[in-house]
């Protein structure tokens, strides 16, 4: 394997979408990126640890099948029927986002924990592979966030009046440090995608190697949160459902709005975090942290 040919390949100046544009052109496999995915296995490749050393995210194919999806989508339901009745407000001090779906119905839109409600997900965090992504980070005490920072997250965007979101600013996730008082650790956020989401149905946007750049980087450049404007040098990802991203904790990203309104329009992804550095679990009497309090009032 030619690592240097690779290294030019994958550099991000390689990278040809342009904001506003979709990313693949017409006729074209919409699920193809201007990027190399990967497969998840037994251990990380060279190519792969140079991928995103220097562009702060990778993308895995087929992390979990289709039934598998599916099977979770379902269970997404019960949980949230749950979480309506009993009215809940916060899980674990983290605001849940409730809103409203095509049909008229009470949805959540942004759980928090919802591991620690279900054996479903709380599995998923136990398939042995996610283990194999800390050697992104390579320190000794790497862990799977089940009870830190909002454990596992699922986020379900769709766009209506109705819905609470439909979208989400510019930030970096390694903020989150900050806001709980500590230095800013290494930290991975995992995504595992529950629809296909071709990056013109909005989405995620990164913009590749904002990742070590320093901390004025980290801190200043964008409006946390309040800016959604393109940026000329980000990205969006084709995903299918069952794929698998992640990306540095101090990588510059945000969701974009689906041009689309209504069914079309809904995104359903999950989020853990691979933790380094103190442990800081939540629980019952935990307080919203600031930046769980602004993911929950912006961003309709
Ligand atoms: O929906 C996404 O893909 C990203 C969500 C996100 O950035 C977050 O919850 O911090
Ligand atoms: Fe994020």
């Amino acid at each position: 394997m030619d690592l240097n040919g690779l290294k030019e390949g994958v550099s991000t100046a390689h990278f040809t979408n342009e904001p506003n544009e979709n990313g693949h052109a017409k006729g074209k496999d919409p699920f193809r990126n201007d990027y190399p995915v990967f497969q998840l296995a037994e251990k990380l490749t060279p190519e792969q640890k140079i991928f995103f050393d220097k562009n702060g995210f990778i993308h895995f194919k087929n992390f979990i099948s289709r039934e598998k999806v599916a099977d979770l989508l379902k269970e997404s339901e019960a949980i949230q029927n749950e979480w309506v009745n009993k009215d809940y407000k916060t899980i674990n001090g983290v605001p849940i986002k409730y809103g409203t779906d095509v049909n008229g119905k009470k949805i959540v839109q942004r759980f928090a924990f919802i591991n620690k409600h279900s054996e479903k997900f709380a599995e998923l965090l136990r398939d042995a592979r996610l283990k194999n992504l800390f050697d992104f980070i390579g320190a000794d005490d790497c862990r799977i966030g089940e009870n830190e920072k909002d454990g596992l997250v699922f986020n379900h965007y769709i766009n209506t009046n109705e819905s609470n979101y439909s979208q989400l600013g510019w930030h970096t996730d390694a903020l989150r440090d900050i806001f709980q008082g500590q230095k800013i650790m290494p930290m991975l956020n995992v995504g595992i995608h529950l629809d296909n989401s071709t990056t013109d149905n909005g989405g995620l946007r990164i913009i590749p190697g904002t990742h070590n750049k320093g901390i004025g980087t980290m801190l200043f450049k964008k409006a946390y949160f309040i800016s959604h404007k393109p940026d000329k040098k980000e990205i969006g990802l084709n995903v299918e459902a069952g794929d698998l991203t992640v990306h540095d904790g101090r990588l510059w990203h945000r969701v974009a709005r689906s041009p689309f309104t209504g069914e079309k329009s809904r995104r359903r992804v999950m989020y853990v975090p691979i933790i380094t550095g103190k442990f800081n679990p939540r629980n019952e009497n935990s307080k919203p942290l600031l930046y769980q309090r602004l993911i929950s009032i912006t961003n309709k």
